[in-house]
C-alpha cells in the first residue's frame, strides 16, 4: 500500500504542551476571573482524559466543585485560556519533540501529504508551528482539523474523518501520530495506521490497536526506544520505516 499522508496529532505528538503550556494558560485564565481553582500537574492529569478545553472546564465544575456549569463563563476562561497560551508560546516557544522536524522536512521533500488532527483549538496550532518551524510553517499542511470544527472531539473519529475527507485520501494511505489513548482512538475509529510517541503523562495508557509504539520518534544519534510493534528497536521513524510498516 502507498503511503501518501501524515496526519499529527498537536498536542503532546508534536511538543509536550500540556503540562507547561496549556496547564499554566487555564490557570491564568482562572486567576485574571478571580477564580480559586488551579489545576496542579498531577490534577491536571486526570483531566486530560476529557479532551477540549472547554469541556474539560465543565468536567473539573461538574465533578471536583461539584457547581453548576455556567456555560458563558466557561466560553469566557476559554477564550482568556487561548490568549494565554499563544503569548506563551510567542513569549517562550516549547520546543517539537525529538524527530519531529525531521520527519516534516523529510516527508515535505518526498512529496508526501502532510495534516493536522487535533482537538485544540486553531489558532493554539498556528502558534506553536509558527513558534517552533517559522511563520511559513502552517502552509506546510495541506489540512488543519482542529477544534470546534467536528461535533464530536477525540476519542471520536469525527477530526480524523474530517480530514480524511479534507484531503481526498483513504485511510489506508495514511499514518496517524499520537501520543494519547483518545488520540489513538479516533485515529483508528476512522481507520487510519497509528504510530504512537508517549509522554509522561500517557506512558501507562493501553495503546493496543497502535502499529507502533516508541519513546519518540528519534534521531540519528539518538534514536528512539521501541516499547511494542514488528520492529526490533533503537530505531528512528522516517518514511522507510513507515513504507516498511504499511506493507507488513
Ligand atoms: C489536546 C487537548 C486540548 C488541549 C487544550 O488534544 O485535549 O484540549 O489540552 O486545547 P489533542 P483547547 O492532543 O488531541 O490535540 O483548550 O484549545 O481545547
Ligand atoms: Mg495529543
Amino acid at each position: 500500500m502507498p503511503l501518501a499522508a501524515l496526519i499529527f496529532d498537536v498536542d503532546g505528538t508534536l511538543a509536550d504542551t500540556e503540562r507547561d503550556g496549556h496547564r499554566p494558560a487555564f490557570n491564568q485564565a482562572f486567576a485574571d476571573a478571580g477564580l480559586d481553582w488551579h489545576w496542579d500537574v498531577a490534577l491536571y492529569g486526570a483531566l486530560l482524559s476529557v479532551t477540549g478545553g472547554k469541556e474539560r472546564m465543565q468536567h473539573y465544575v461538574e465533578h471536583y466543585r461539584h457547581e453548576p456549569v455556567d456555560t458563558a463563563l466557561i466560553a469566557r476562561l476559554h477564550a482568556r485560556k487561548t490568549q494565554c497560551y499563544t503569548e506563551l508560546l510567542a513569549r517562550q516557544a516549547i520546543p517539537l519533540r525529538p524527530g519531529v522536524r525531521r520527519l516534516l522536512v523529510e516527508a515535505r521533500s518526498a512529496g508526501i501529504t502532510l495534516a493536522i488532527a487535533t482537538t485544540t483549538t486553531p489558532a493554539n496550532v498556528t502558534a506553536l508551528l509558527e513558534a517552533t518551524l517559522g511563520a511559513d510553517a502552517p502552509g506546510w499542511f495541506a489540512v488543519i482539523g482542529a477544534g470546534d470544527v467536528v461535533p464530536h472531539k477525540k476519542p471520536a473519529g469525527d477530526i480524523y474523518q474530517y480530514v480524511l475527507q479534507a484531503l481526498g485520501l483513504r485511510a489506508e494511505v495514511c499514518f496517524a501520530f499520537e501520543d494519547s489513548r483518545n488520540g489513538l482512538r479516533s485515529a483508528r475509529a476512522a481507520g487510519v495506521q497509528t504510530v504512537v510517541t508517549v509522554n509522561d503523562y500517557t506512558r501507562s495508557e493501553d495503546f493496543s490497536g497502535a502499529t507502533l509504539v516508541l519513546s519518540d520518534l528519534g534521531e540519528p544519534g539518538a534514536p528512539a526506544q521501541v516499547y511494542t510493534g514488528p520492529v526490533a528497536g533503537p530505531v528512528v521513524v522516517d518514511l522507510a520505516l513507515l513504507c516498511r510498516l504499511k506493507d507488513a
